[in-house]
Order: C-alpha cells, then sequence, then structure tokens
C-alpha cells in the first residue's frame, strides 16, 4: 500500500518535472489576437526611446518591444508604443492600457511588491547623479549644500536625493516637476541649480540642448537604478516571454551572433549554444508557448543586446555612454543570462 503509494506520488513528480508546452497566457493570446504588443514607453527619453520626426520609435527600451514581437508575433514592427510620464506608468500597466511598460523603471523592493506589477530582468544598469550648468562652477555633488534642485515627480530620484543630501548633513531646495519637458525646460533655462536623475537621462537630456559643452554631469553616482522591463502579476507565461526574450538578446551576444550575419550562423553554425538558441536543434519555443525560431526572429529583426546599446546609447550615438556595467560578465560587466536551454 505504501510502496504503491510511493510509486504513484514518484510517476507524479515525473510528470510534473518534464518540460511540457506552456499554457498560453491570457496575455500571449491578448496579443496575439490584437496582431501588436501594446508597449508602454518614456515620452522622450533619448537612447531609451524616443520618435523621430517621422514617428518612429527608437531606443534601447524600445528594442526590448520590438523584440517581444518578433519573437510572438513574427514582425519586430507590430508594437503599438504609449508614451508615458513618470507618474503614469505604473497605473497603465495594473489597468492593462500596456502589455509591457519598457520606459527606464528602476526595480525597487516596493515596487516589485506593491504594485501588482513585477520586473522580468534588468536591461540597463543605471545610477542617480547630478547636472549643473558649467557657469555654477561646481566639480562635486557634495559642493551642492544649499542648491536648489530640479527633480521629477513619482521616481527614485525624488527619494534618493533627499536621502544624498541628509546623509552628508546638508540642506537641499527640491523644485518638483510632473513631465521630463517641464523639468528639462525649467533646468535648461536657468530654474534651478542642479537637475539630479539616472545617469543616462542627464546624457540624454543633455543632449537635447544648443550648447551641450555648458552642462556638466557631476561624478558621484548617488544610488542603484536598475532598469527593466515589467509585466502584470498573474501571468507567468507572458512574464516568462518577456523575461527570456531580454536574455535571449544577451545570450546572443555572449554566443558571438549578430544581426548581419545570423542567416550564415544558423546555416553553417555547430556551436551547440547557437543551434539551441536559433531553433536548428532544440525547441525551446515551445516551453514558453513560441515557435522553434522566436529567438532567431529576436537577432534577426533587432539584434544582440550589444548591437542594441551600439546603436542606442554607445559611442557615436549622441548619448555616448560607455558599456561600463553593462558589458557581459565574461568582459568584466553585470550582464549575465541565465542558459537558453
Ligand atoms: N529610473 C527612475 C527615474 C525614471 C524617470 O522617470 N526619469 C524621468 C527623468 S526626467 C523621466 O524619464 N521622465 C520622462 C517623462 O516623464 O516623460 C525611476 O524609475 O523612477
Amino acid at each position: 500500500m505504501a510502496s504503491a503509494r510511493l510509486t504513484s506520488l514518484a510517476a507524479l513528480a515525473a510528470l510534473l518535472l518534464t518540460p511540457s508546452a506552456a499554457l498560453a497566457g491570457k496575455t500571449l493570446d491578448a496579443v496575439k489576437a490584437r496582431g501588436e504588443v501594446v508597449c508602454g514607453v518614456n515620452t522622450s527619453a533619448p537612447g531609451f526611446s524616443s520618435a523621430d520626426s517621422q514617428g518612429r520609435w527608437q531606443g534601447l527600451d524600445v528594442d526590448t518591444c520590438r523584440a517581444v514581437a518578433a519573437a510572438v508575433l513574427g514582425d519586430a514592427a507590430k508594437v503599438k508604443f504609449v508614451p508615458l510620464n513618470s507618474q503614469q506608468r505604473f497605473a497603465a500597466l495594473q489597468a492593462g492600457e500596456i502589455d509591457v511598460l519598457s520606459r527606464n523603471t528602476t526595480w525597487s523592493l516596493t515596487r516589485d511588491a506593491s504594485l501588482g506589477i513585477v520586473f522580468t530582468h534588468i536591461n540597463y544598469f543605471d545610477g542617480q547623479g547630478f547636472m549643473v550648468p558649467k557657469k555654477l562652477k561646481v566639480d562635486s555633488a557634495r559642493k551642492l549644500g544649499g542648491a536648489t534642485v530640479c527633480v521629477q515627480a513619482g521616481t527614485t530620484s525624488e527619494k534618493n536625493v533627499a536621502d544624498f543630501f541628509a546623509a552628508n548633513g546638508q540642506k537641499y531646495k527640491s523644485v518638483v516637476f510632473d513631465t521630463a519637458e517641464a523639468i528639462q525646460s525649467a533646468f535648461f533655462s536657468g530654474r534651478c541649480q542642479a537637475y539630479t536623475t539616472d545617469m543616462s537621462d542627464l546624457a540624454g537630456a543633455r543632449t537635447k540642448v544648443a550648447r551641450p559643452a555648458d552642462w556638466v554631469i557631476l561624478p558621484e553616482v548617488i544610488s542603484k537604478e536598475p532598469l527593466g522591463p515589467s509585466v502584470r502579476r498573474g501571468d507567468d507565461e507572458w512574464f516568462a516571454i518577456v523575461k527570456w526574450v531580454g536574455y535571449a538578446m544577451l545570450e546572443a551576444e555572449e554566443a558571438g551572433l549578430t544581426q548581419a550575419s545570423v542567416d550564415r550562423q544558423k546555416a553553417e553554425s555547430k556551436d551547440p549554444v547557437v543551434q539551441r538558441l536559433l531553433g536548428v536543434s532544440e525547441d525551446t519555443g515551445k516551453l514558453l508557448g513560441l515557435d522553434k525560431e522566436w529567438a532567431y526572429r529576436v537577432v534577426k529583426q533587432v539584434g544582440t543586446y550589444g548591437e542594441s546599446f551600439d546603436r542606442n546609447l554607445g559611442p557615436g550615438t549622441p548619448s555616448n555612454l560607455p558599456r561600463g556595467a553593462n558589458r557581459l560578465w565574461s568582459k568584466g560587466g553585470l550582464m549575465y543570462a541565465p542558459p537558453v536551454r
């Protein structure tokens, strides 16, 4: 009797441990029925998400959504972008107005645990800094005691800046704005002595002014800002798709794939990692509710993480940011994808 029960328990355990095709989640079903991924992005953060004069969106966060569309719908162009300011972003995701929030958003305990959303992965390791007018002749954030500081409502920046001055025993005067447009036009017209937000945001904002050299980004990084996409809680299948699309872009870079050569690599490579990732050998797609070539299409249509970084943020772009902590773990950085297998 006892041994019969043990046998059936073992059979049940074996069943549960055997990979099986994913159950399609309701977001995946809705996205397929609609024929597009609805993606919440920044209204204008050069390098992360901004629309050009023809209304075409580009940036690292934009590429995340295009990659999800390539994996899920077979076409990276099938994305509707919804620009959201800092305060609107979480409500839009909670209310089901967007499928993914991909908008320079910091992963923190409070947001992950209390907003009905979950972060899928980190696509940019950032930190908060300060920008000042060159004519202020300040070379360190520690010399900003008593300064007027522009900051945006509903951001981690607002809280970190309070911690920073409190920890240094200094006072400051914050001037809080609701939108990037308002804060940037205020700061660049002299309303505040300093502007504080993520370092990448500061670099992006500075690209918008006529004389970028008149504005200095101070060296201190006062916080950790791990930025990444998030999805609504309660749809594990969709969560897994967005997460593994992000990881596939990293794994593709690590495996030496490129957008331009992926077709040749697919036809010729004998590397088991490449064959698996591109769907030449195993079918990892069916475990996610996708097809065999999901990750191949991501690389073919959007590129690897490194290619997206270089195109949108790297040297040669207006943001001109070093890869820094966002290098692969194998190159001394923090970017590490669990194996796509
Ligand atoms: N990473 C921080 C800051 C993100 C953020 O929203 N930064 C502002 C800085 S200006 C921004 O991007 N605003 C654009 C907008 O509201 O349209 C967070 O998640 O709170």
